[in-house]
């Protein structure tokens, strides 16, 4: 058998991926892979120790109901970044605002990290997948400084990095900077990632379409439209296409670029600019889509071209197989 490639072993190799590579970004990919073994690690003893399910009584700033490990997460990814010595600030979904750490080796970091810790957290509690999400940016401000509103706010096209961590059967990072997506599996007995999945590549097509169809009724025509068509015989398979929703964006994201298909999350009168956070969910996922061949957009324009203008921006979302976006897209007015 031949020996597996570690995470850390290709994250080396790959240094050079970077333009002026000054083993930073190596060094903050590594951090980020320590957190991933941390949260996997509290994820996989849910349900064993009283701190770690349930809720934690507490709402975010989106008014959700915070769970015990949405916050061992976020503040296990908070720890690393700000020891990192490399990231100047974070984001977190967790958060009201942003953090801008302090020290001075912390104000020289040429990194901001914007993350959402636990993705699918109303999925915790009945053991089904969820997932942390990251994206990393250059900063703005000046060097030696701390970081600011504006390094935050920066459009998904200008990502160093991102990426995600799925603990579903297994526990796999996946992520990209900029040159394909590799995905690697966490193999417990050793405690590392190894390469699992290099080069991924989104089908370009599929058959499987994923949506919160509760809120059909609620939805624009053009998206009732697009649906009933992936219900009917109408589309190029002859068949219905199969529906499948886990309702953790991270997971149903991740079928999706395995075995191609669509996930949309709709501006609806409940949520009107949709449900999922540019920032934290959107930007990530749409720059891996986009490295694997996908596509990622609101249902009429490029996710990651558009200027944020808040920390908690919320937009519609249409994420998956390219062929598929861009149908269900000629499918809105
Ligand atoms: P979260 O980050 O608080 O978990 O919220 C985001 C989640 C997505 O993972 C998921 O796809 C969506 O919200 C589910 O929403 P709904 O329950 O309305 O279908
Ligand atoms: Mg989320």
């Amino acid at each position: 058998m031949s020996k597996s490639i570690t995470l850390h072993e290709f994250i080396l190799l790959n240094q050079q991926d970077f333009l002026f590579a000054t083993g930073e970004l190596t060094s903050l990919l590594n951090d980020i892979v320590l957190s991933a073994k941390i949260i996997s690690r509290d994820v996989r003893r849910a349900g064993l120790t009283d701190h770690v399910l349930g809720a934690q009584g507490m709402v975010n700033v989106q008014g959700e109901a915070q769970q015990k490990l949405d916050l061992l997460a976020d503040q296990t990814l908070i720890r690393a970044f700000e020891s990192s010595g490399v990231v100047c600030g974070i984001a977190s979904e967790e958060n009201d605002s942003f953090v801008a750490f302090q020290t001075e080796t912390s104000k020289h970091g040429k990194y901001v990290v914007l993350f959402d810790p636990l993705d699918g957290s109303s999925n915790i509690d009945v053991n089904v997948s969820i997932g942390t999400i990251f994206s990393i940016y250059s900063r703005r401000s000046p060097l030696g400084t701390v970081a600011t509103m504006d390094d935050m706010l920066q459009p998904g096209t200008e990502q160093v990095a991102a990426g995600y961590v799925l603990y579903g059967s297994s526990t796999m990072l996946v992520y990209t900077t900029g040159n394909g997506v590799n995905g690697f599996t966490l193999d417990p007995s050793i405690g590392e990632f190894c390469l699992s999945h290099p080069n991924m590549r989104m089908p370009e097509n599929g058959r499987l379409y994923a949506m919160n169809e509760g809120n059909i009724n609620e939805c624009e025509m053009g998206l009732v439209a697009y649906i009933k068509y992936c219900q009917s015989r109408e589309n190029e398979t002859g068949m219905p296409y199969s529906g499948r929703y886990i309702g953790s964006l991270v997971a149903d994201f991740h079928r999706s670029l395995i075995k191609g298909g669509i996930y949309v999350y709709p501006a609806v009168p409940a949520a009107p600019e949709g449900r999922l956070r540019l920032l934290y969910e959107c930007n990530p996922l749409a720059f891996i889509a986009e490295q694997s061949g996908g596509l990622a957009t609101t249902g009429r324009e490029r996710i990651m071209e558009i200027q944020p203008t808040t920390l908690h921006q919320r937009v519609p979302y249409y994420i998956g197989s390219k062929s598929m976006v861009e149908k269900a897209m000629s499918f809105l007015t």
